[in-house]
C-alpha cells in the first residue's frame, strides 16, 4: 500500500507545478464554444461585423472589426443586467487584490500584415457590485508584440476594487488610427505567485510527509 504512495505523490506534484496553461480563462473565454456567452456593441449605432471562426487560433477565437465606429465584444451576454459578471472567487480573485488580465489578441488585415505600429486589440474590465457598476479599468492597449501580424499575449495589471464583487470583460478593437480587424482569444486572468506558492508549499508538505511515512 504504502509503495504506491510516491508515485501518485509524483503525479500530484505534477499536476500541482501549474505551467502558463494554468491561467483562469473566463467562461468561453478561448471561444470554443463560438459567441456563447459574448455580446457585441458598437458606438454611433453602427454595428461591426463580429465572427466567431471554427479555425485557427486553439479552435477558434473572436473578432471585432472597425465600421467607422468602435466595437467590443463584452462578456458574459448580460452585461449591466441583474446579477452580470463573472464572481470573482470563480476566477481565483478576492476583492482588493492583485490581478493580471490576460488576453491574445492579433491584427487581421489585409494581407494579415498589421499596422506598422501602435496596439492591437484592448482591454477593458468593470467591476460590479449588487449590480452596480463601481470602477473600470478604462481603456488599456499594452505594447505592441512586433507588428501585431501574429497571435501574441497582451497583459494589463490592476488592483480590484475592495467592494468589487464581480467583473465584466471587455475586450476592445484598436483605436481609431488602426483599421485591421481584431482577433481576440483566451480571454482571463494569469494565477498570482502568491497562489503558486501556497500550492508548492502545499505539495511539499505533503510530498515529505509521505515519505516520512515511507520511512516509517
Ligand atoms: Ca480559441
Amino acid at each position: 500500500m504504502k509503495k504506491k504512495l510516491l508515485p501518485l505523490t509524483l503525479a500530484l506534484l505534477g499536476c500541482l507545478a501549474l505551467p502558463a496553461s494554468g491561467d483562469i480563462l473566463i467562461p468561453n473565454g478561448d471561444f470554443s464554444l463560438g459567441g456563447t456567452g459574448w455580446v457585441a456593441n458598437s458606438g454611433l449605432g453602427e454595428q461591426p461585423p463580429v465572427t466567431f471562426a471554427t479555425d485557427g487560433n486553439l479552435g477558434g477565437y473572436g473578432t471585432v472589426t472597425p465600421n467607422g465606429g468602435w466595437g467590443i465584444l463584452v462578456s458574459p451576454t448580460a452585461a449591466g443586467a441583474t446579477g452580470a459578471g463573472y464572481d470573482l472567487a470563480s476566477l481565483g480573485l478576492t476583492a482588493g487584490g492583485p490581478v493580471t488580465f490576460r488576453w491574445d489578441s492579433i491584427h487581421l488585415g489585409v494581407g494579415n500584415t498589421g499596422p506598422s505600429a501602435g496596439p492591437v486589440g484592448g482591454m477593458k474590465v468593470e467591476a460590479w457590485a449588487d449590480n452596480v457598476i463601481v470602477d473600470n479599468t478604462g481603456d488599456q492597449y499594452d505594447t505592441l508584440v512586433g507588428t501585431g501580424a501574429t497571435w501574441e499575449t497582451y497583459t494589463y495589471d490592476w488592483t480590484i476594487p475592495t467592494n468589487a464583487q464581480k467583473l465584466i470583460f471587455v475586450p476592445l478593437w484598436a483605436p481609431s488610427a488602426n483599421t485591421a480587424t481584431v482577433g481576440f482569444d483566451n480571454v482571463g486572468v494569469v494565477p498570482e505567485p502568491s497562489t503558486y506558492a501556497l500550492l508548492a508549499l502545499g505539495a511539499a508538505g505533503l510530498g515529505a510527509h509521505l515519505v516520512r511515512r515511507r520511512r516509517r
